[in-house]
This record gives C-alpha cells, sequence and structure tokens, in this order.
C-alpha cells in the first residue's frame, strides 16, 4: 500500500525528530504525509530508547500531556486518547451481542484494554504486544491508559501479533487490532494473511476492528482495507473518529463481522457505564459509519 521504507529513512527522519526536540518542539514527520506535519510543545523527554522493534520515546507536552512517541510518529497523548480507544474498544464490543473473550493486537499502551474492562459481560481479555518496553513505559508514565492492565480479567501475551493469530482459531468474539501505521512492525497488520489469520481466529459471529487511517490521507488503505474485508466477513464498515493529534485530526476504524452488521449496535451502554464515556455512546456508534462523499466513494463498490 505505502513504498516501503528503508532503516535509513527511518533514522534521517528520527534525527530530524530529534533536532526537533531540541528545539522545544516536536514535529511528526513521515512519508505517509509528505510535507506536512504537526507540531507539539515539549516540555521534558521522559523517556527515549531503541528497542529490537522500534524507537520509544514519551514526551510531557506543554498542552496534550504525556505522549507516547513510536518511530516518530504520535500513538496516543494523554490529552484526546480516550476518542480513539473508547471508539477502537465500543464499536466491536456493542455490535456483538453477547462477548465473552476478547482480544487486542497491540494497544500496548492499555487504553483498549481500559475501555474493555468496563463490559461486565468480558470473561477474558488477551493482550498481545510485540514490545514489552512499550507496556513498561506506558505503566510508568501514562498511567491513565495503563490501569487497563489492572484488570484481572486480562492476560498478557508478549509477542508478534500476527505470528500468535496463526496459532489461534475460533478462540475470540472480539479482536481489536490497535496497530501503529503500516510502517515498522506495524506493516504485516495491514496485509491480507493477516486478515485471513484474524478470521480464523474469531468465534461464530465474532466483530473485529482495525486501525485503518484516514480517508483523507490514506484513501489507498482504506479502500483495501474495507474491500479486503468486505471479501472476508460477512459485513464490513468504516467507522470515521475525530482524534486531533492523529495526522490530520482524524482516523478511522474497519469493523468487520462474522455475524450481523456492526454498523447497528445489539447492545447498548448501561447509565453507570455511560457515565466512564467522553466520546462514544450508541448514537455516535451509529453516525460513525455515515461518511462524507469523498470516503463512502472508497468504501462502496
Ligand atoms: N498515526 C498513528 C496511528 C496510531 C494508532 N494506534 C495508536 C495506539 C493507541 N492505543
Amino acid at each position: 500500500m505505502f513504498r516501503s521504507v528503508e532503516v535509513e529513512e527511518v533514522y534521517d527522519l528520527v534525527k530530524i525528530m530529534m533536532d526537533e526536540i531540541a528545539s522545544g518542539w516536536f514535529s511528526e514527520i513521515s512519508p505517509m504525509w509528505e510535507g506536512v506535519a504537526l507540531s507539539i510543545k515539549v516540555e521534558e523527554t521522559l523517556f527515549s530508547e531503541r528497542t529490537k522493534y522500534q524507537r520509544v520515546d514519551v514526551y510531557k507536552t506543554k498542552t496534550c500531556g504525556n505522549m507516547l512517541v513510536l518511530d516518530g510518529i504520535i500513538q496516543a497523548t494523554e490529552l484526546d486518547e480516550f476518542a480513539y480507544q473508547e471508539m477502537m474498544s465500543h464499536l466491536p464490543m456493542f455490535a456483538h451481542p453477547a462477548p465473552k473473550t476478547a482480544l487486542v493486537v497491540g494497544g500496548g499502551d492499555g487504553g483498549v484494554l481500559r475501555e474493555l474492562g468496563k463490559h461486565d459481560c468480558l470473561e477474558r481479555m488477551d493482550i498481545c504486544e510485540i514490545d514489552e518496553v512499550v507496556i513498561d513505559v506506558s505503566k510508568r508514565f501514562l498511567p491513565g491508559m495503563a490501569v487497563g492492565y489492572d484488570d484481572p480479567r486480562v492476560n498478557v501475551i508478549v509477542k508478534d501479533g500476527s505470528k500468535y493469530l496463526k496459532s489461534v482459531s475460533n478462540e475470540y468474539d472480539v479482536i481489536v487490532v490497535d496497530s501503529s501505521d503500516p510502517i515498522g512492525p506495524g506493516e504485516a497488520l495491514f496485509q491480507r494473511p493477516f486478515y485471513e489469520a484474524l478470521k480464523g481466529a474469531l468465534k461464530e459471529g465474532g466483530v473485529v476492528a482495525t486501525q485503518a487511517e484516514s480517508f483523507f490521507l490514506h484513501g489507498d488503505v482504506v479502500r483495501e482495507l474495507v474491500h479486503l474485508c468486505k471479501g472476508l466477513f460477512n459485513h464490513a464498515a468504516y467507522a470515521a473518529m475525530f482524534v486531533p493529534t492523529y495526522p490530520g485530526g482524524n482516523i478511522g476504524a474497519c469493523v468487520a463481522s462474522l455475524g450481523r452488521d456492526p454498523r447497528v449496535p445489539a447492545r447498548t451502554p448501561s447509565p453507570e457505564m455511560l457515565e466512564t464515556l467522553k466520546y462514544y455512546d450508541s448514537e455516535l456508534h451509529k453516525a460513525a459509519f455515515v461518511l462524507p462523499r469523498n470516503g463512502r466513494r472508497l468504501v462502496e463498490g
């Protein structure tokens, strides 16, 4: 979907990013949004390390709280993470009539786990994250997200998600693929073999939500993912969401189901659960799948 990016090119971009940091600003520069960059004022670098898989940075920012950055790309800020984590979790969970088991692929910050944990019907939540360092730094610097790990129903698997999925079948009611972009460790999570494995890991009637990028900036990714899922699942649709610190201020989820149409919620949040939500509700569930004409053209047909 994208031209492949050499490791040296990522190093060059990280070097530019480090120069920016020296000036007090983080700029998110990537070939995925060439010529455009969001800049965020940084007060302090809290963590910086090259792991076996990627560069991991955590910054204390002036306006967005603490911010997790992988290979120079913003993954979550304390300011607006709730929008993405709620939608990625509750769209598939409420699309399923009675989910008992859930898997998160990626999502090492724990925010999706935090949201899944609000569903009392879940008996087990597995998380398969490739990079243990992401889990550790989230527990240290992003406690509001990593609180998701405190739930006794959580089982942590440190492994490549694409390999793990090939080893399970008929196991999960809901799977959330909370990946980074299709450059680096996230690349395999945007390819057909991964989607076939996802389907195999689902139980009858299962629902998946996968990080599906922005239809303004990544129309080719959105088109290919939705069409791939339409061919594999009974239903597949793209839901849009506002996240100010993601490129273009928006991102989407591809929600695909082996059972009923996921665009219509099968259940609604209790009044107690609704109190904990800042973005998702049943009206927004339906509305998120209604796209402007440019987005609709990509996913229809
Ligand atoms: N362009 C960045 C997309 C990142 C999506 N994953 C974020 C992880 C938050 N839990």
